[in-house]
């Protein structure tokens, strides 16, 4: 049978079910095109000269690493020429892009985290893309990037589209429009993504918990009751034995979420109180809840569903519970008590 390519699996949510626009349509191929350049450029690893610091700070006060630029360098090159595009946002940069005036405008918005789990790049381990697209307000004031800023601030229920690029032993692109979450693998021969898995879901239970275990001591109390019961195992309160596992890139966590359930978890903690949580709400926790609830996931923040939350700045902060709903439901239970 022939292969179903990442075009051709938009072309039947576009042409032949109408879930979504020819420009969201291009724009999914665009940014799928910019992760393979990623993909590429992070293969070449110490031979390309990309490893290492960037000897620059983000606007989040993190130490870039030269693939963190050259990531979102790839990605708003790739973005702004299109005609698709009103302006972008990244994890990379203070303020939004906007689209150059030498160049048409769309109705989408695109943000992204260009290159997620950077700190593992030079371990060789697994990291990724993280990305979500909007529809530009109507009448949105995009005359600075300052004033562009507001456009962006929507709840995650109005994404239409989201996805992450893994690039890990494999390239993968998995991918919701809104109609279930589909999961592509780069064929490098053909140079393109190819459907691999259609409608993945997420069960309902599971065995296997992420979190950083050693800011134990800052979480709060229903999070550490939670761990500390999954830690007891079947003598416990929970009445099995569960493993836990940290990767400490998002997307390789969520991505073994995606395939075989899961719950991750990067809480509230005393650490990162002060800047409302440690991950950033328009370009991970938003991406990544749109998608596993598309999976029959959950997505909280431990008291309030992510995709609800409506955001007041760019680089919001938020905690976040996500993965196997029976899990989830669990421990945002324990957040009531
Ligand atoms: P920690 C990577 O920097 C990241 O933003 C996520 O990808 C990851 O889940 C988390 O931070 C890891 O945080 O505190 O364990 O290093």
């Amino acid at each position: 049978m022939a292969q179903r390519t990442l075009a051709r699996y938009l072309t039947e949510e576009q042409r032949d079910k109408g879930v979504i626009t020819g420009d969201l349509k291009f724009l999914i191929e665009i940014v799928s095109r910019a992760c393979q350049a990623i993909s590429i450029a992070i293969g070449k690893g110490g031979l390309g000269g990309v490893l290492g610091e960037a000897g620059s700070d983000n606007v989040q006060g993190e130490a870039q690493k030269k693939l963190d630029v050259l990531s979102n360098e790839i990605l708003l090159e790739a973005n702004e020429w299109g005609g698709h595009l009103a302006a972008m946002a990244s994890e990379e940069m203070d303020l939004p892009h906007l689209v150059p005036n030498r160049f048409p405008k769309g109705e989408y918005l695109l943000t992204f985290d260009p290159l997620d789990g950077s700190s593992n790049i030079d371990v060789n381990v697994s990291i990724g893309t993280i990305f979500s697209v909007l529809k530009c307000p109507e009448g949105a004031d995009l005359s600075t990037p300052e004033a562009a800023e507001q456009a962006f601030l929507q709840p995650g229920t109005a994404q239409v589209a989201a996805g992450y690029a893994v690039y890990g032993p494999t390239t993968l692109l998995v991918l919701t429009v809104g109609d279930g979450v589909a999961v592509f693998t780069l064929d490098r021969e053909q140079g393109q993504f190819v459907l691999t898995q259609e409608n993945a879901q997420i069960p309902a239970d599971t065995k296997e918990f992420a979190i950083n275990m050693s800011n134990r001591r800052f979480w709060e109390a229903p999070v550490r009751r939670y761990v500390d019961e999954m830690v007891a195992g079947r003598e416990g309160p929970l009445g099995k034995d569960y493993n836990m596992r940290w990767v400490a890139s998002m997307v390789a966590d969520v991505h073994r979420i995606m395939t075989r359930g899961g719950i991750f978890m990067y809480p509230m903690d005393e650490k990162v109180r002060d800047k409302g949580g440690k991950l950033r709400l328009m370009y991970e926790a938003n991406p990544m809840a749109f998608l596993v609830e598309q999976a029959g996931g959950a997505a909280t923040t431990g008291r309030q569903r992510i995709l609800e939350i409506t955001p007041d700045k760019l680089h919001q902060r938020v905690p976040v519970i996500l993965g196997s709903k029976n899990e989830v439901d669990r421990v945002t239970g324990y957040h009531a008590d």
